[in-house]
């Protein structure tokens, strides 16, 4: 018995033995360190295997055709705990990974909508983050995210720098988030190029999040480029919702 089919055996079951669990890590305001938001990272805790994390399994799910069904199952369970830190009056956004086939789903739309509503979370909280894809560079990847900024929610493009979307469909994307890559970020990239990035998305109209920030020094350098937002472990390491301790703006 191999991992797809136990995956086969969780998604039948909606998910509902309780094996897909989210940790959560926070995303900063640069200047102020205070918590905008957390992206919601999944874990399978595999009856026999252990804690799972995405790499190991979401590949397979890919390949059988349930990626998109694992995302959904995040986006309604994370729906609901940025539902929960409404009410304890956290002015929080929650952000959820969108994989390459939820791309292409026709009821994408419909699902979040559906997920916005079991929740009762206010659209705007929620942030989808879709990943730098050739796929995305075509027209039909513009209308699933205009279907999807229609209800509200608010669409970030993450692993920027990796991939290679266009600067005419970047324009045509509903966007208002870059999320630069750790590869970005880091030491490597010259000083050219994060101000290329930062001005690029000024012109765009989009604020910019540096990810992977793991030292003081990354961080002064970053926030002096006037990147908007940031994330990584220096502010936290992803943690059950119940473990996070961060500072919140209010
Ligand atoms: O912490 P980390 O190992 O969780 O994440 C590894 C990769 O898995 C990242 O690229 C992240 O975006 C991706 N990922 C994490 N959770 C999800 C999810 O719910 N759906 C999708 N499609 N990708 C996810
Ligand atoms: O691809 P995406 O950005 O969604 O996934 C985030 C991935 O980066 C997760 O695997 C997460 O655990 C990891 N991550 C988050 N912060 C840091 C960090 O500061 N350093 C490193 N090396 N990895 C990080
Ligand atoms: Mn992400
Ligand atoms: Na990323």
């Amino acid at each position: 018995i191999g991992l797809s089919d136990d995956l086969r055996r969780l998604i039948a079951g909606d998910g509902d033995a309780g094996e897909l669990l989210l940790v959560f890590q926070p995303l900063v305001d640069l200047r102020t360190r205070l918590v905008l938001g957390c992206e919601a990272l999944v874990r399978w805790q595999h009856p026999t295997r252990g804690l799972l994390g995405p790499d190991t399994f979401l590949p397979v799910a890919e390949a059988q055709g349930h990626g998109a069904a694992v995302d959904t199952l995040v986006l309604r369970q994370a729906c609901q705990v940025a539902a929960r830190w409404a009410e304890q009056g956290l002015d929080r956004t929650v952000s959820v990974n969108l994989g390459r086939s939820s791309m292409t789903e026709p009821d994408l739309a419909d699902q979040v909508r559906d997920a916005l509503a079991c929740s009762g979370l206010a659209p705007h909280r929620l942030h989808l983050e879709i990943t730098e894809h050739d796929q995305l560079s075509v027209d039909a990847g513009v209308d699933a995210l205009r279907q999807l900024a229609d209800l509200g929610v608010a669409i970030s493009l993450d692993d920027f720098g990796t991939g290679y979307t266009s600067l005419a469909y970047l324009q045509r994307y509903p966007i208002t988030l870059l999320k630069l890559d750790r590869s970005i970020t880091g030491a490597d990239a010259g000083d050219d190029l994060i101000a290329g990035i930062t001005s690029l998305a000024g012109i765009l109209g989009m604020a910019v999040l540096a990810e992977g920030i793991e030292t003081e020094e990354q961080h002064a350098r970053l926030a002096a480029f006037g990147i908007d937002a940031g994330q990584g472990w220096l502010y936290g390491r992803p943690v059950p919702a119940d473990q996070l301790d961060v500072l919140q703006a209010t």
